[in-house]
């Protein structure tokens, strides 16, 4: 047993001792929310474009929020549409006073996270075009001083608390040296100081750096930021240690693994149940900041949202979905609907959901190829069925003890069941109601 920790020093040795927090792991789903001066271009192409390292390098990305770092990459598409729609003599700084925030509400926010069943939310407070959301003593590229004259952050902390959502904050320590406003002392400094700030005006429960393709063409290293300075102090002013958590985004690789409290695979899930936690992070579409360009057909469904959750809880991950709010702070219905439609799920499937951990195996497949993952809490586990069976569902090499109960979790009612040889048969009811995914519980634990 390692033993619990109240402070840490700034080396990894130290800092490996802290583990993931368990409110982290009992909420399994959080919103991240992508805003800022890009949301007014709002705009990446969706044609032929991979989700890859070497298609930033090269402006064809169909990430909206790097629209500054694409659009610098000359017949770039992310170029040629700047162009042509606002002509070459159109800085990205000029769509700051058309950042307004006019309709920001951040209570709403919180609201409809809260309805879609996250359980807490992360905020980009400055992404790689190094304006801040925040009313920052150390730049005047910010939110406060500039465009809505408010601090979002501040607003969006105080909603989400108020709403019993946890408190993310995204910090990006990217820059670019094409476009950089150049602090006058060393950017290290620079980004130091403002993390600082942002730890101690708001106090995040979780922080989430991004020290990606900085200094183009490399992950900038943990020495070149000094992360392990950041993260004790991190985990040291917090009232709890134990309580908060960072990711795994500072530059720092050991063993194959990039070192902090979880990973973070980005449109990426994983083959089996990895030895650490981890979360997806993924746009509900392909983008992360607004991309207006953006359809129906860009747009995952409801039910592989649901299923990409599912997924990632039974090996032993959260999702972190994202969404885009347009410039003016409203979040477009299409993302709204998916977000609804989760929370409909999560309303009468949770059970299988929160405060769940990952069983001995993540999950199995029917003979009717129907895939199958599983959940545990307590002495209870939870088999989910990604379709529904034409007739009862038959788990292969699935055993359950004589006096075991089954329910169906969302109707919540017994279930008739028999063990035929290998396969454990649950009677599905005639009526059984359409749904993403069936979530049955079982108890006392099978074998
Ligand atoms: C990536 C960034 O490049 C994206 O813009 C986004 O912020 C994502 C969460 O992390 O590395």
């Amino acid at each position: 047993e390692k033993q619990k920790k109240t402070s840490y020093e700034a080396n990894w040795e130290s800092l490996k001792q802290h583990e993931p927090s368990e409110w982290f792991k009992d909420s399994k789903f959080g919103i991240f929310v992508h805003w800022g001066v890009y949301s007014v271009p709002a705009w990446a192409p969706t044609n032929d474009c991979q989700i890859d390292q070497y298609t930033k390098l090269h402006g064809t990305h169909p990430y909206a929020e790097i629209y500054l770092y694409c659009m610098r990459f000359r017949n770039s598409p992310f170029w040629k549409h700047h162009v042509e729609t606002y002509g070459s003599n159109f800085h990205y700084d000029d769509f700051i006073p058309m950042f307004q925030a006019e309709n920001y509400h951040a209570e709403e926010w919180a609201d409809l996270f809260r309805e879609a069943g996250a359980k807490y939310s992360v905020m980009v407070t400055k992404h790689s075009d190094d304006f801040a959301m925040w009313p920052t003593e150390y730049s005047d590229r910010n939110a406060f001083k500039m465009g809505p004259h408010k601090d979002l952050v501040g607003e969006f902390a105080e909603a989400m608390r108020s709403r019993d959502l946890k408190l993310g904050l995204y910090f990006t320590w990217c820059f670019n040296v094409y476009y950089s406003h150049y602090p006058s002392f060393p950017y290290t400094d620079y980004i130091h100081a403002q993390a600082k700030e942002l730890i101690d005006t708001y106090h995040p429960d979780l922080f989430w750096p991004d020290a990606e393709y900085a200094v183009p063409r490399q992950r900038v290293p943990a020495e070149l930021w000094r992360s392990e300075e950041m993260i004790s102090y991190f985990y040291n002013q917090a009232k709890d240690p134990a309580q908060v958590l960072v990711n795994d985004r500072w530059g720092k690789v050991d063993n194959e693994r990039l070192l902090g409290d979880y990973m973070t695979p980005e449109y990426a899930s994983m083959d089996g149940i990895p030895e650490f936690y981890w979360e997806t992070t993924r746009g509900i579409g392909r983008s992360f900041g607004y991309n207006q360009m953006e359809g129906e057909e860009d747009y995952a469904s409801v039910k592989e949202l649901v299923h990409i959750l599912v997924d990632n809880v039974s090996k032993n991950g959260n999702l972190l979905l994202n969404v885009g709010p347009k410039a003016d702070g409203t979040i477009p219905d299409i993302q709204k609907n998916r977000l609804l439609g989760i929370g409909r799920w999560l309303k009468k499937n949770g059970e299988a959901i929160y405060g769940t951990r990952h069983w001995v195996h993540f999950g199995t497949t029917t003979k009717d190829e129907i895939p199958i993952r599983y959940t545990k809490k307590g002495d209870t586990v939870y088999a989910i069925a990604l379709e529904r069976p034409a007739g009862n569902l038959s788990i292969p090499y699935l055993y359950a003890k004589d006096n075991t109960v089954i329910r169906g979790v969302a109707a919540n009612r017994e279930l008739e069941w028999r063990q035929k040889g290998n396969e454990l048969e649950i009677i599905l009811p005639e009526n059984l109601e359409e749904s993403e995914a069936y979530a049955f519980s079982i108890s006392p634990e099978p074998y």
